[in-house]
């Protein structure tokens, strides 16, 4: 449905009308075809998304999501929509089993078996700051609903902080590239290390729906992709016997500093819903071990914060958004701080003078493995741009992260909705209508209403 305002071109009714296009009934797809079902941390953004057109169901967005949280606290990446037929996306549910983890939901899980990065809780603390503006009635419904999200959000914080970083590093290991950036140059050498084994036969659905396949992983990598499924549920999902043996570990700095951030955001949610101090400690403890663990990441040479492949103990030292990391959660330490952003301005990122626009490209267009229009190789993604947004405004780098704001908006504007972009031409790739990318556009659009609002109350 195309509203009236859409029909005027105006940016904020286009973005409603792809959030809307895509609901499928207190949840929203990813992308209308590409990606017909809830995918985790798209599913946050999505909720930021919805928090301008109402609160309440913006809530309702992760109460779904978090419906299917397995039993020892993981959020699952997909949650699959029952009435989709399997064939719509694939790899579907069946393919990957999760009734084969003691941990699962029951029943048919209807889910995957990886996780994404915790936006969550971050998008939850959006809602109740969006909510503010609201009537009381909404504001106690949304209070009354965060009360009931918030032991669930901290199991799966604890999920992440306990079995996915047994040595208590502040590090999140990640099992597959799906858990975030899928085929980003950062997982290259530790991917190139899989040998697929016997493969159950599977037909790729992705390409059919972008057209062109070299904005998608190649073939090889898919059997990789698909051969670490087929490992992870030979492991039975199980996080223990997985660290074990399993081939792909990777500490990865980017899913580590959403945590941290996200921690911060649960602790304000904590005060907001009369959380226990107990919690609270306990909170407290992970983000000063997460700021640590990122510490530890820092490369003085390429002044960035980098990955580290678990398996053969190294560095990952590729140049790629993920490096500017600890500008997500803040970087206290001012020498780093100023380092990172001399980076995010540098001809590296933001300051390339061949960009289409000044925003973050996924990788460095002057890294030997960036290529301009492959998912995560190049392009730009808003999503990214709106977490290095946040960060810079919570810093209070309020100069920058209006720069940034300016620059990501003009994108949409004249790009549209697409999922990434090319970032020299800025031709939108990948799906049409990405319902993150308009979730984040709406958010960037409230800091307008915002700003004025501020603006004419300090000029009156
Ligand atoms: C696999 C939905 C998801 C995003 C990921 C992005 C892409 C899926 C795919 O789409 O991944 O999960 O099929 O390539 O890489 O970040 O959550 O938008």
């Amino acid at each position: 449905m195309v509203d009236r305002a859409a029909r005027e071109g105006d940016l904020a009714g286009r973005a409603r009308a792809v959030l809307t296009g895509n609901d499928a009934g207190g949840w929203t797809k990813a992308a209308p075809n590409l990606y017909p079902h809830q995918w985790s941390w798209d599913s946050a953004f999505i909720a930021i998304g919805w928090s301008h057109l109402d609160p309440v169901r913006a809530l309702r967005e992760m109460e779904r999501l978090f419906a299917r949280q397995w039993r020892n606290g993981m959020i699952p990446h997909i949650v699959f929509d029952e009435q989709t037929p399997p064939g719509a996306y694939f790899p579907d549910y069946l393919r990957w089993d999760a009734g084969r983890s003691g941990h699962a939901p029951d029943g048919p899980p209807y889910t995957s078996g990886l996780c994404q990065p915790p936006v969550h809780a971050i998008a939850m603390l959006r809602v109740w700051e969006v909510a503010q503006d609201a009537d009381e009635q909404v504001r106690e419904e949304v209070r009354k609903r965060l009360g009931r999200l918030y032991p669930a959000v901290l199991a799966w914080h604890r999920y992440l902080a306990v079995a996915r970083d047994p040595e208590r590093s502040g590090l999140v290991t990640i099992y597959h590239p799906w858990e975030g950036a899928d085929n980003s140059p950062r997982w290259d050498k530790a991917l190139a290390r899989i040998v697929p084994g016997d493969l159950p036969p599977y037909q790729r659905r992705d390409v059919g729906h972008v057209g062109d396949p070299s904005q998608r992983p190649t073939n090889a990598d898919y059997d990789r992709y698909m051969w670490l499924v087929e490992l992870l549920k030979r492991h039975r999902y199980d996080d223990h016997a997985i660290q074990k043996d399993y081939p792909f570990l990777v500490k990865d700095v980017f899913f580590s500093a959403i945590l941290v951030a996200a921690n911060t955001a649960l602790l304000r949610i904590g005060e907001v819903v009369g959380a226990t101090d107990e919690s609270r400690g306990v909170i407290e403890e992970w983000i000063a071990v997460g700021r640590r663990g990122l510490g530890q990441r820092w490369d003085d040479r390429l002044r960035l914060c980098l990955d580290y492949d678990v398996r053969i103990a190294a560095d990952i030292p590729v140049v790629t958004f993920a490096g500017l990391a600890p500008l997500v959660p803040g970087e206290d330490d001012e020498q780093r701080r100023t380092a990172l952003l001399c980076r995010l301005d540098s001809p590296d990122f933001t300051g390339h003078s061949a960009l289409r626009w000044p925003v973050v490209p996924s990788t460095s267009p002057n890294d030997p493995s960036f290529e301009p229009r492959n998912y995560w190789r190049g392009p730009s993604w808003p999503i990214i741009d709106w977490v290095i947004w946040r960060g810079l405004k919570m810093q209070g780098d309020d100069a920058r992260a209006e720069r940034l704001r300016h620059a990501a908006l003009r994108r949409t504007a004249e790009a549209g909705f697409g999922e990434y972009f090319e970032p020299f031409t800025g031709e939108a790739l990948g799906s049409p209508d990405q319902s993150w990318t308009a979730a984040v556009v709406l958010d960037w659009l409230a800091e307008d209403r915002h700003r004025s609002v501020t603006a004419s109350a300090v000029g009156s």
